[in-house]
């Protein structure tokens, strides 16, 4: 178990008791696929709301929950989206928390569709975009329990558990 350094503070999430991370997604189609994202929160003990909110289908939605985001406490959004995916980049216009967008593999274009239109934003609203499917979805969420380390004791010291004990897994393989 790492040590968690003695000059970072007590976590933050547990002083506001508001989670900071909120895991959006453009279809109840996308959950296959973002719950490697909320498990891996679970796993750095990282609290998060998630719900399905859609830029096309339910923009009012859209528009309520990314103005609202900062002021309920959010740090970081994780979007998840296929296809036309537009999730991320209105999350990012409507929010100045960072937004971390994992784009879906969708079955027409193998996810090339969800990356592009995730990843070309213009310059003034940025999304980080990640791999398409699963490996973007775990990144996403390691990536903010990265941030959120900068300024959580306990958080930092389950993603170095995480780094430790996946090292130790490839380590461990023994070939036939
Ligand atoms: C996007 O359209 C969603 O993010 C999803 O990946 C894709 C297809 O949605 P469904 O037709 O399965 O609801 O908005």
């Amino acid at each position: 178990m790492a040590t968690a350094p003695k000059t970072q503070p007590e976590t933050s999430t547990a002083r506001t008791g508001r989670p900071p991370v909120g895991l959006i997604m453009g279809s109840a189609s996308d959950w296959e696929t973002m719950q490697h994202a909320a498990q891996t929160l679970d796993t750095l003990g990282i609290p998060f709301e998630k719900r399905v909110i859609s830029a096309h289908r339910t923009p009012k939605l859209m528009y309520e929950w990314g103005t609202s985001a900062r002021e309920r406490g959010l740090k970081i959004v994780i979007a998840g989206a296929g296809g036309a995916a537009h999730l991320a980049g209105v999350a990012a216009a409507l929010t100045p928390l960072p937004v971390l967008g994992v784009p879906m593999e969708s079955a027409s274009l193998k996810g090339l569709d969800s990356l592009l239109s995730m990843v070309q934003m213009p310059g003034g609203v940025p999304v980080a975009t990640f791999a398409i499917g699963k490996p973007g979805a775990i990144n996403a969420a390691l990536f903010a329990g990265a941030i959120l380390a900068l300024g959580d004791a306990r958080i930092s010291a389950a993603v170095d558990d995480y780094r430790a004990a996946q090292a130790k897994k490839v380590e461990e393989v023994r070939l036939p």
